[in-house]
Protein backbone atom coordinates (compact mmCIF):
# COMPACT_ATOMS: atom_id res chain seq x y z
CA UNK A 1 0.00 0.00 0.00
CA UNK A 2 2.80 2.54 -0.74
CA UNK A 3 0.04 4.85 -2.27
CA UNK A 4 -1.73 4.75 0.67
CA UNK A 5 1.48 5.41 2.64
CA UNK A 6 1.99 8.36 -0.08
CA UNK A 7 -1.85 9.93 1.19
CA UNK A 8 -1.22 9.71 4.69
CA UNK A 9 1.86 11.62 4.46
CA UNK A 10 0.04 14.07 2.07
CA UNK A 11 -2.94 14.65 4.77
CA UNK A 12 -0.83 14.69 8.02
CA UNK A 13 0.70 17.98 6.46
CA UNK A 14 -2.14 19.81 7.49
CA UNK A 15 -2.85 18.06 10.09
CA UNK A 16 -5.23 15.51 9.06
CA UNK A 17 -5.01 11.51 10.80
CA UNK A 18 -6.09 8.82 7.84
CA UNK A 19 -5.86 6.14 9.82
CA UNK A 20 -8.62 7.85 12.57
CA UNK A 21 -10.72 9.21 9.87
CA UNK A 22 -10.97 5.29 8.38
CA UNK A 23 -11.19 4.05 11.91
CA UNK A 24 -14.51 6.50 12.86
CA UNK A 25 -16.25 5.94 9.50
CA UNK A 26 -16.38 2.37 10.28
CA UNK A 27 -17.98 2.95 13.43
CA UNK A 28 -21.09 5.24 11.86
CA UNK A 29 -24.55 3.97 10.92
CA UNK A 30 -26.09 5.05 7.95
CA UNK A 31 -29.47 3.22 7.37
CA UNK A 32 -30.52 1.22 4.12
CA UNK A 33 -34.11 1.96 2.78
CA UNK A 34 -35.67 -1.30 1.78
CA UNK A 35 -37.68 0.51 -0.63
CA UNK A 36 -35.22 0.63 -3.63
CA UNK A 37 -35.48 -3.09 -3.90
CA UNK A 38 -39.23 -3.14 -5.24
CA UNK A 39 -39.73 0.89 -6.07
CA UNK A 40 -41.74 1.28 -2.71
CA UNK A 41 -44.52 -1.16 -3.43
CA UNK A 42 -44.04 -2.88 -0.29
CA UNK A 43 -46.65 -7.05 0.93
CA UNK A 44 -49.66 -5.14 2.38
CA UNK A 45 -51.43 -4.15 -0.77
CA UNK A 46 -52.22 -4.52 -4.65
CA UNK A 47 -52.46 -0.86 -5.77
CA UNK A 48 -50.56 1.55 -6.65
CA UNK A 49 -47.75 3.54 -5.25
CA UNK A 50 -49.76 7.15 -4.10
CA UNK A 51 -49.01 9.85 -1.56
CA UNK A 52 -47.08 12.06 -4.25
CA UNK A 53 -44.31 10.18 -4.82
CA UNK A 54 -43.66 7.96 -8.05
CA UNK A 55 -40.88 5.68 -9.07
CA UNK A 56 -39.94 5.61 -12.85
CA UNK A 57 -38.68 2.94 -15.22
CA UNK A 58 -39.40 -1.18 -15.56
CA UNK A 59 -35.90 -2.49 -15.16
CA UNK A 60 -36.60 -6.20 -14.98
CA UNK A 61 -35.93 -8.52 -11.84
CA UNK A 62 -37.59 -6.08 -8.99
CA UNK A 63 -38.39 -7.83 -5.92
CA UNK A 64 -41.98 -9.10 -5.49
CA UNK A 65 -41.84 -11.36 -2.05
CA UNK A 66 -39.43 -11.10 1.19
CA UNK A 67 -37.82 -13.11 0.08
CA UNK A 68 -36.61 -11.78 -2.89
CA UNK A 69 -36.29 -8.37 -1.36
CA UNK A 70 -34.27 -9.77 1.81
CA UNK A 71 -31.45 -11.71 -0.85
CA UNK A 72 -31.21 -8.62 -3.28
CA UNK A 73 -30.68 -6.40 -0.08
CA UNK A 74 -27.82 -9.23 1.47
CA UNK A 75 -26.79 -8.93 -2.44
CA UNK A 76 -26.49 -5.32 -1.84
CA UNK A 77 -24.91 -5.27 1.55
CA UNK A 78 -22.40 -7.37 0.72
CA UNK A 79 -20.60 -4.59 -1.38
CA UNK A 80 -20.72 -1.72 0.48
CA UNK A 81 -18.34 -0.40 3.49
CA UNK A 82 -19.10 0.49 6.78
CA UNK A 83 -21.89 0.08 9.61
CA UNK A 84 -25.86 -0.20 8.01
CA UNK A 85 -28.87 0.17 9.82
CA UNK A 86 -31.98 -0.96 8.24
CA UNK A 87 -34.68 0.76 7.33
CA UNK A 88 -38.77 -0.40 6.39
CA UNK A 89 -41.78 0.93 5.93
CA UNK A 90 -44.91 -0.19 8.07
CA UNK A 91 -45.71 -1.56 4.28
CA UNK A 92 -43.43 -4.24 4.25
CA UNK A 93 -44.93 -6.21 7.10
CA UNK A 94 -45.12 -9.72 6.74
CA UNK A 95 -47.89 -12.05 7.09
CA UNK A 96 -48.43 -15.52 7.87
CA UNK A 97 -49.84 -17.34 4.28
CA UNK A 98 -53.89 -16.08 4.26
CA UNK A 99 -52.90 -13.67 7.18
CA UNK A 100 -53.54 -9.89 6.82
CA UNK A 101 -54.62 -7.38 8.61
CA UNK A 102 -54.79 -3.58 8.15
CA UNK A 103 -52.56 -1.00 8.67
CA UNK A 104 -54.11 0.05 11.97
CA UNK A 105 -53.61 -3.31 13.41
CA UNK A 106 -50.44 -3.99 12.65
CA UNK A 107 -48.23 -6.02 15.45
CA UNK A 108 -44.72 -6.77 16.30
CA UNK A 109 -45.09 -10.29 15.38
CA UNK A 110 -45.47 -8.84 11.40
CA UNK A 111 -42.14 -7.83 11.70
CA UNK A 112 -40.19 -10.58 13.08
CA UNK A 113 -38.91 -11.75 9.77
CA UNK A 114 -36.91 -8.53 9.62
CA UNK A 115 -36.10 -8.28 13.33
CA UNK A 116 -34.52 -12.03 12.67
CA UNK A 117 -32.84 -10.61 9.20
CA UNK A 118 -31.29 -7.21 10.80
CA UNK A 119 -29.97 -8.96 13.94
CA UNK A 120 -28.49 -12.38 11.93
CA UNK A 121 -25.98 -9.15 10.01
CA UNK A 122 -25.81 -6.96 13.64
CA UNK A 123 -27.76 -4.34 11.93
CA UNK A 124 -30.33 -1.98 13.95
CA UNK A 125 -33.62 -0.93 12.32
CA UNK A 126 -35.61 2.51 11.08
CA UNK A 127 -39.27 2.52 10.86
CA UNK A 128 -41.47 4.70 9.02
CA UNK A 129 -45.56 4.32 9.21
CA UNK A 130 -46.42 3.86 5.76
CA UNK A 131 -49.51 6.85 5.40
CA UNK A 132 -50.05 6.35 1.60
CA UNK A 133 -50.66 4.00 -1.13
CA UNK A 134 -53.72 2.70 1.10
CA UNK A 135 -57.48 2.85 -0.09
CA UNK A 136 -58.03 4.82 3.52
CA UNK A 137 -56.01 8.08 1.98
CA UNK A 138 -58.92 10.00 2.06
CA UNK A 139 -59.32 12.42 -0.63
CA UNK A 140 -55.27 12.59 -1.05
CA UNK A 141 -55.01 13.19 2.87
CA UNK A 142 -54.52 10.82 6.33
CA UNK A 143 -53.54 12.44 9.71
CA UNK A 144 -54.83 15.92 8.72
CA UNK A 145 -58.66 14.89 6.95
CA UNK A 146 -61.19 16.35 8.16
CA UNK A 147 -62.78 12.94 8.07
CA UNK A 148 -62.20 11.99 11.97
CA UNK A 149 -62.72 8.43 10.57
CA UNK A 150 -59.99 8.58 8.30
CA UNK A 151 -57.82 10.61 11.13
CA UNK A 152 -58.15 7.82 13.80
CA UNK A 153 -57.48 4.77 11.83
CA UNK A 154 -54.29 6.72 10.57
CA UNK A 155 -53.34 7.75 14.37
CA UNK A 156 -54.10 4.38 15.16
CA UNK A 157 -51.18 3.32 12.86
CA UNK A 158 -48.96 5.46 13.97
CA UNK A 159 -49.37 4.22 17.30
CA UNK A 160 -49.45 0.56 15.98
CA UNK A 161 -46.04 1.75 14.63
CA UNK A 162 -44.73 3.57 18.01
CA UNK A 163 -45.07 -0.15 19.71
CA UNK A 164 -43.65 -1.49 16.53
CA UNK A 165 -40.71 0.46 16.78
CA UNK A 166 -40.16 0.10 20.49
CA UNK A 167 -40.05 -3.69 19.61
CA UNK A 168 -37.26 -3.28 16.81
CA UNK A 169 -35.22 -1.29 19.93
CA UNK A 170 -35.64 -3.63 22.01
CA UNK A 171 -34.60 -6.71 19.83
CA UNK A 172 -31.47 -5.43 18.28
CA UNK A 173 -30.16 -3.17 21.29
CA UNK A 174 -30.18 -0.33 19.30
CA UNK A 175 -32.41 2.83 19.49
CA UNK A 176 -35.12 3.24 16.62
CA UNK A 177 -35.72 6.25 14.23
CA UNK A 178 -39.42 6.26 13.42
CA UNK A 179 -40.22 8.76 10.75
CA UNK A 180 -43.93 10.40 10.32
CA UNK A 181 -44.05 11.27 6.73
CA UNK A 182 -47.55 11.81 5.04
CA UNK A 183 -48.10 13.22 1.41
CA UNK A 184 -51.21 15.70 3.13
CA UNK A 185 -51.89 18.28 0.93
CA UNK A 186 -53.83 19.63 -2.41
CA UNK A 187 -53.75 19.75 -5.43
CA UNK A 188 -55.05 23.75 -6.06
CA UNK A 189 -55.44 26.55 -3.69
CA UNK A 190 -56.76 25.73 -0.34
CA UNK A 191 -59.61 28.17 1.37
CA UNK A 192 -58.28 26.71 4.55
CA UNK A 193 -54.48 26.04 5.20
CA UNK A 194 -54.11 26.07 9.44
CA UNK A 195 -57.48 23.72 9.43
CA UNK A 196 -55.60 20.66 8.25
CA UNK A 197 -52.52 21.87 9.77
CA UNK A 198 -53.84 22.33 13.32
CA UNK A 199 -55.47 18.58 12.48
CA UNK A 200 -52.62 17.30 11.54
CA UNK A 201 -50.43 18.66 14.92
CA UNK A 202 -53.54 16.78 16.84
CA UNK A 203 -53.04 13.62 15.56
CA UNK A 204 -49.08 13.49 15.37
CA UNK A 205 -49.64 14.57 19.29
CA UNK A 206 -52.16 11.14 19.58
CA UNK A 207 -49.68 9.10 18.20
CA UNK A 208 -46.51 10.03 20.23
CA UNK A 209 -49.36 9.90 23.43
CA UNK A 210 -48.77 6.16 23.52
CA UNK A 211 -46.26 5.70 26.35
CA UNK A 212 -42.98 4.69 24.83
CA UNK A 213 -39.43 4.99 25.92
CA UNK A 214 -38.09 8.08 24.62
CA UNK A 215 -34.40 6.11 24.68
CA UNK A 216 -35.45 3.32 22.38
CA UNK A 217 -38.06 5.03 19.96
CA UNK A 218 -36.70 8.61 18.52
CA UNK A 219 -39.89 9.71 16.81
CA UNK A 220 -39.07 12.48 13.75
CA UNK A 221 -41.53 14.65 11.75
CA UNK A 222 -40.15 14.88 7.81
CA UNK A 223 -41.73 17.77 5.85
CA UNK A 224 -42.21 18.47 2.11
CA UNK A 225 -42.67 21.69 -0.24
CA UNK A 226 -45.09 19.56 -2.67
CA UNK A 227 -45.88 16.28 -4.36
CA UNK A 228 -47.43 15.07 -7.92
CA UNK A 229 -50.83 16.37 -7.77
CA UNK A 230 -50.27 17.72 -4.55
CA UNK A 231 -48.40 20.90 -5.71
CA UNK A 232 -50.36 23.88 -4.19
CA UNK A 233 -50.36 22.95 -0.29
CA UNK A 234 -48.63 20.68 1.42
CA UNK A 235 -49.85 20.24 5.24
CA UNK A 236 -46.32 19.20 6.75
CA UNK A 237 -44.33 22.24 5.32
CA UNK A 238 -40.82 22.87 6.64
CA UNK A 239 -42.20 25.46 8.95
CA UNK A 240 -44.61 23.21 10.39
CA UNK A 241 -42.55 20.12 11.09
CA UNK A 242 -39.80 22.30 12.64
CA UNK A 243 -42.16 24.05 14.52
CA UNK A 244 -43.64 21.18 15.79
CA UNK A 245 -40.20 18.88 16.64
CA UNK A 246 -38.60 22.63 18.25
CA UNK A 247 -41.98 22.42 20.57
CA UNK A 248 -42.13 18.83 21.36
CA UNK A 249 -39.79 17.06 23.55
CA UNK A 250 -37.90 14.13 22.11
CA UNK A 251 -39.08 14.55 18.49
CA UNK A 252 -36.78 15.10 16.07
CA UNK A 253 -37.05 16.75 12.94
CA UNK A 254 -36.03 15.25 9.56
CA UNK A 255 -34.55 17.14 6.51
CA UNK A 256 -35.07 14.98 3.50
CA UNK A 257 -33.10 17.00 0.98
CA UNK A 258 -35.34 16.37 -2.20
CA UNK A 259 -37.91 18.42 -0.01
CA UNK A 260 -36.95 21.56 -0.31
CA UNK A 261 -37.13 24.09 -3.27
CA UNK A 262 -34.09 23.79 -5.58
CA UNK A 263 -32.38 26.47 -4.84
CA UNK A 264 -32.33 25.75 -0.83
CA UNK A 265 -29.32 23.41 0.52
CA UNK A 266 -29.79 21.24 3.39
CA UNK A 267 -25.75 21.43 3.95
CA UNK A 268 -26.74 24.89 5.27
CA UNK A 269 -29.76 24.05 7.50
CA UNK A 270 -27.62 21.24 9.04
CA UNK A 271 -25.78 23.89 10.94
CA UNK A 272 -28.68 25.74 11.59
CA UNK A 273 -31.02 22.75 13.52
CA UNK A 274 -27.82 21.23 15.41
CA UNK A 275 -27.75 25.39 17.28
CA UNK A 276 -30.85 23.97 18.90
CA UNK A 277 -31.80 20.38 18.23
CA UNK A 278 -29.99 17.67 20.66
CA UNK A 279 -29.99 15.13 18.18
CA UNK A 280 -31.53 15.65 14.08
CA UNK A 281 -32.15 12.85 11.22
CA UNK A 282 -31.71 13.03 7.43
CA UNK A 283 -32.96 11.22 4.59
CA UNK A 284 -30.17 11.95 2.09
CA UNK A 285 -31.26 11.76 -1.71
CA UNK A 286 -30.51 13.23 -5.37
CA UNK A 287 -33.50 15.71 -6.56
CA UNK A 288 -32.96 16.63 -10.20
CA UNK A 289 -35.69 19.97 -10.84
CA UNK A 290 -38.06 18.15 -8.25
CA UNK A 291 -38.14 15.71 -5.19
CA UNK A 292 -37.14 12.89 -8.44
CA UNK A 293 -35.34 10.48 -5.69
CA UNK A 294 -32.46 10.11 -8.27
CA UNK A 295 -29.50 7.67 -6.65
CA UNK A 296 -26.79 9.59 -4.48
CA UNK A 297 -23.94 10.32 -6.06
CA UNK A 298 -20.23 11.88 -4.39
CA UNK A 299 -21.65 15.26 -5.95
CA UNK A 300 -21.00 19.15 -4.53
CA UNK A 301 -24.35 19.36 -2.41
CA UNK A 302 -23.84 15.39 -1.17
CA UNK A 303 -20.43 16.53 -0.23
CA UNK A 304 -21.38 19.53 1.50
CA UNK A 305 -23.53 17.72 3.73
CA UNK A 306 -21.38 15.33 5.16
CA UNK A 307 -18.87 18.04 5.60
CA UNK A 308 -21.17 19.79 7.70
CA UNK A 309 -22.42 16.92 9.95
CA UNK A 310 -18.63 16.66 10.64
CA UNK A 311 -17.27 20.03 11.22
CA UNK A 312 -20.46 20.54 13.26
CA UNK A 313 -19.36 17.27 15.64
CA UNK A 314 -22.85 16.38 14.51
CA UNK A 315 -21.99 12.68 14.03
CA UNK A 316 -22.96 11.37 16.74
CA UNK A 317 -26.47 13.67 16.84
CA UNK A 318 -27.36 12.77 13.16
CA UNK A 319 -29.11 10.33 12.33
CA UNK A 320 -28.77 9.60 8.50
CA UNK A 321 -30.71 7.42 6.05
CA UNK A 322 -30.72 7.11 2.31
CA UNK A 323 -34.36 7.59 0.71
CA UNK A 324 -34.17 7.43 -3.30
CA UNK A 325 -35.84 4.90 -5.56
CA UNK A 326 -34.46 4.12 -9.20
CA UNK A 327 -36.41 1.59 -11.01
CA UNK A 328 -35.04 2.74 -14.23
CA UNK A 329 -31.40 0.33 -13.54
CA UNK A 330 -30.22 -2.70 -12.01
CA UNK A 331 -31.90 -1.80 -8.25
CA UNK A 332 -28.89 -3.69 -6.57
CA UNK A 333 -26.68 -1.28 -7.97
CA UNK A 334 -28.89 1.72 -7.79
CA UNK A 335 -28.63 0.17 -3.84
CA UNK A 336 -24.84 0.10 -3.96
CA UNK A 337 -24.01 3.31 -5.72
CA UNK A 338 -26.22 5.49 -3.41
CA UNK A 339 -24.95 4.22 -0.22
CA UNK A 340 -21.26 3.80 -1.37
CA UNK A 341 -21.09 7.35 -2.67
CA UNK A 342 -22.68 8.41 1.03
CA UNK A 343 -19.57 6.39 2.52
CA UNK A 344 -17.52 8.57 0.32
CA UNK A 345 -19.12 11.96 0.78
CA UNK A 346 -18.19 10.85 5.03
CA UNK A 347 -14.96 9.85 4.16
CA UNK A 348 -14.22 12.76 2.30
CA UNK A 349 -15.66 15.02 5.39
CA UNK A 350 -13.66 13.25 7.99
CA UNK A 351 -10.29 13.75 6.23
CA UNK A 352 -11.01 17.01 5.48
CA UNK A 353 -8.82 19.69 7.40
CA UNK A 354 -11.58 20.95 9.23
CA UNK A 355 -10.14 23.06 11.72
CA UNK A 356 -6.87 24.29 10.31
CA UNK A 357 -10.00 26.04 7.51
CA UNK A 358 -12.00 27.28 10.67
CA UNK A 359 -9.12 29.31 11.90
CA UNK A 360 -8.57 30.42 8.63
CA UNK A 361 -12.26 31.97 8.64
CA UNK A 362 -12.02 32.92 11.95
CA UNK A 363 -8.65 35.06 11.32
CA UNK A 364 -10.67 36.93 8.16
CA UNK A 365 -8.27 35.08 5.77
CA UNK A 366 -10.70 34.17 2.88
CA UNK A 367 -7.70 34.36 0.48
CA UNK A 368 -5.66 31.80 1.66
CA UNK A 369 -9.37 29.92 2.27
CA UNK A 370 -10.31 29.74 -0.81
CA UNK A 371 -6.64 28.48 -2.22
CA UNK A 372 -6.67 25.86 0.44
CA UNK A 373 -10.02 24.50 0.31
CA UNK A 374 -9.34 24.15 -3.81
CA UNK A 375 -6.52 22.21 -2.79
CA UNK A 376 -8.52 20.06 -1.03
CA UNK A 377 -10.24 18.68 -3.96
CA UNK A 378 -7.13 17.54 -5.50
CA UNK A 379 -5.83 15.59 -2.80
CA UNK A 380 -5.35 11.84 -3.17
CA UNK A 381 -8.81 11.05 -1.20
CA UNK A 382 -9.29 8.03 -4.15
CA UNK A 383 -6.18 6.00 -2.06
CA UNK A 384 -8.05 6.61 1.51
CA UNK A 385 -10.99 5.09 -0.29
CA UNK A 386 -9.26 2.14 -1.36
CA UNK A 387 -7.69 1.60 2.03
CA UNK A 388 -10.99 1.99 3.69
CA UNK A 389 -12.67 -0.37 1.11
CA UNK A 390 -9.76 -3.09 2.41
CA UNK A 391 -10.26 -2.47 5.60
CA UNK A 392 -14.06 -3.44 5.07
CA UNK A 393 -13.21 -6.68 2.91
CA UNK A 394 -15.42 -4.83 -0.28
CA UNK A 395 -14.05 -3.62 -3.86
CA UNK A 396 -12.70 -0.60 -3.80
CA UNK A 397 -13.33 -0.07 -7.30
CA UNK A 398 -16.07 -0.38 -9.92
CA UNK A 399 -15.28 -4.60 -9.57
CA UNK A 400 -18.39 -4.86 -7.51
CA UNK A 401 -20.31 -4.30 -10.54
CA UNK A 402 -19.60 -7.97 -11.80
CA UNK A 403 -21.06 -9.55 -8.89
CA UNK A 404 -24.40 -7.16 -9.46
CA UNK A 405 -24.35 -8.25 -13.24
CA UNK A 406 -23.83 -12.42 -12.31
CA UNK A 407 -26.49 -12.18 -10.00
CA UNK A 408 -28.77 -10.66 -12.40
CA UNK A 409 -28.21 -13.23 -15.07
CA UNK A 410 -28.72 -15.66 -12.09
CA UNK A 411 -31.73 -14.33 -9.88
CA UNK A 412 -33.27 -11.28 -11.28
CA UNK A 413 -33.06 -12.82 -14.96
CA UNK A 414 -35.41 -14.93 -13.97
CA UNK A 415 -37.96 -13.60 -12.06
CA UNK A 416 -40.55 -12.98 -14.25
MN1 LIG B 1 -37.77 11.17 2.66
Amino acid sequence: MIRYELAKAQYAKYGVDTDAAIAKLKEIPVSLHCWQGDDVIGFDHDGPLTGGIQTTGNYPGKARTPEELMADMDKALSLMPGKKKLNIHACYAIFEEGEFVDRDALEPKHFAKWVEFAKERNMGIDFNPTFFSHDKVKDGLTLSSPDKETREFWIRHGQACVRISEYFAKETGIPCVMNIWTGDGYKDIPADRMGPRMRYKESIEAILSVPFDKTLVKPCVESKVFGIGVEAYTVGSAEFTLSFAASHEGCLPLMDNGHYHPTEVVSDKIPALLCFFPEIALHITRPIRWDSDHVVLFDDETKEMAKEIVRCDGLGRTYMALDYFDASINRISAWTVGFRSWQKALLSALVTPNDMLKELQDAGNMTKLMVMQEEMKTMPFGDVWVKYCEECGVAADESWLDDVLAYEKEVLAVRK
